[in-house]
């Protein structure tokens, strides 16, 4: 059995005995986490799973049931876990940069939760120093200036002030905090968000995460949140460390890795797959047996954080490209982003009649595999 009504009580009673009383509520995450890999599963997270999908959208944000899901219409189950992202958040706008409403995110991520899920929270805040969005990457200034002392650093404290609210209003209804995983200032060693490689020199990198997890865990004490460290693929070993934010902060070794194909029309549609699949493999490969080395070394839990190939055109991409390599690994969890309402062709789950449906039901049935059951 995938699901979870099929290893639930293993999961949940090696998470009791391992988690026992003393230890934090974040340690509820990463010891589920640890309980998945040790039942030899691989956990399926879908990027807003709940509040949206291909041709559809929550409207409802305090009234709907959220029992609507792409994944789900296909394959019967929600995936195990969902992301949402805080964007906007920062500046207290009512709704995400994709415009999903946080009453609403907060809603869905409590419902994911009390029944049974995982959720993971990305961030991509605005440039607190250009005024643009977090792809402005015009500046080489922004972090040296929202760090201690910095001319941006009282605005950027208000920024984590406000995402840290939000963190903390997920509670369940005994008002306890609920655990989720936070993964702020990801693919970072590239150079296209503010926060990037050629934009932050790795001390200023290192102390953007500490200031980030000392306000949230230390001053605000979040307890309930796990961390997860997730650069993008094709680095080094060396790429990857130089920027780690330490054992003491990280609980999660993740990579972001995409698959491209080969604009070119000159090649065939056959080669342009041949070519574009080994390639995705060969990076995943590699960027898998680092996380799992440094991971062993460090007792951490590793996930492929994110993940996709844009409006999966390979209709076997499921079983045929990321299964097999994924199935190498200890991974806890792979997250395949958003299915857009709002942006043609720019979805990365399967959705009623997409032509990779067949293929993610077998996803799905593999025994490897771990999703949410909806109880239907
Ligand atoms: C990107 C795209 C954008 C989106 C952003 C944040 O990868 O999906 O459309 O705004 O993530 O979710």
């Amino acid at each position: 059995m995938h699901t979870l009504s099929g290893i639930s009580f293993p999961i949940i009673a090696a998470a009791v005995l391992l988690t026992g009383c003393a230890k934090s509520p974040s340690g509820s995450v990463v010891d589920s986490l640890q309980s998945i890999v040790a039942e030899g599963k691989i956990a399926y997270a879908h990027q807003d799973d709940l509040v949206y999908g291909h041709s559809w959208v929550v409207e409802d944000v305090a009234g709907d049931p959220l029992e609507r899901s792409d994944v789900k219409s296909v394959c019967g189950d929600y995936p195990f876990m969902v992301g949402f992202d805080l964007g906007g958040i920062e500046l207290g706008n009512p709704a995400n940069l994709d415009g999903v409403p946080f009453d609403l995110m907060r809603r869905a991520a409590i419902t994911h939760i009390s029944r049974g899920g995982m959720v993971t929270f990305s961030w991509h805040p605005r440039n607190p120093y250009t005024g643009g969005d977090a792809w402005d990457v015009s500046s080489d200034k922004v972090v040296a200036s929202i760090l201690e002392g910095g001319e941006k650093h009282d605005v950027f404290m208000q920024w984590l002030e406000r995402a840290g609210d939000f963190l903390e209003s997920l509670k369940d209804d005994k008002a306890n905090p609920l655990p989720v995983l936070f993964r702020p200032w990801h693919e970072n060693v590239g150079s296209w968000f503010w926060w990037g490689g050629r934009l932050c020199t790795p001390e200023q990198y290192k102390a953007l995460f500490a200031l980030t997890h000392d306000y949230l865990a230390v001053v605000r004490g979040l307890e309930n949140i796990a961390w997860a460290y997730s650069p993008n693929s094709g680095i080094s070993l060396e790429e990857y460390m130089e920027r780690y934010p330490g054992d003491g902060i990280v609980d999660v070794i993740g990579v972001d890795h995409y698959e491209y194909l080969d604009p070119n029309a000159e090649i065939t549609e056959e080669k342009r797959f041949e070519a574009g699949n080994a390639y995705y493999q060969q990076v995943l490969r590699q960027d898998l047996s680092k996380l799992q080395q440094i991971a062993q070394e460090r007792g951490k839990v590793i996930a492929l954080s994110e993940t996709g190939l844009e409006g999966i055109p390979y209709p076997t991409w499921w079983t045929e490209v990321l299964l097999p390599v994924v199935k190498e690994f200890p991974v806890a969890y792979v997250l395949t982003w958003r299915n857009a309402h709002d942006r043609a062709g720019h979805f990365y789950a399967p959705f009623p009649g997409s032509k990779d449906s067949e293929d993610f039901v077998a996803f799905h049935d593999d025994p490897a595999t771990l999703f949410l059951g909806s109880g239907q």
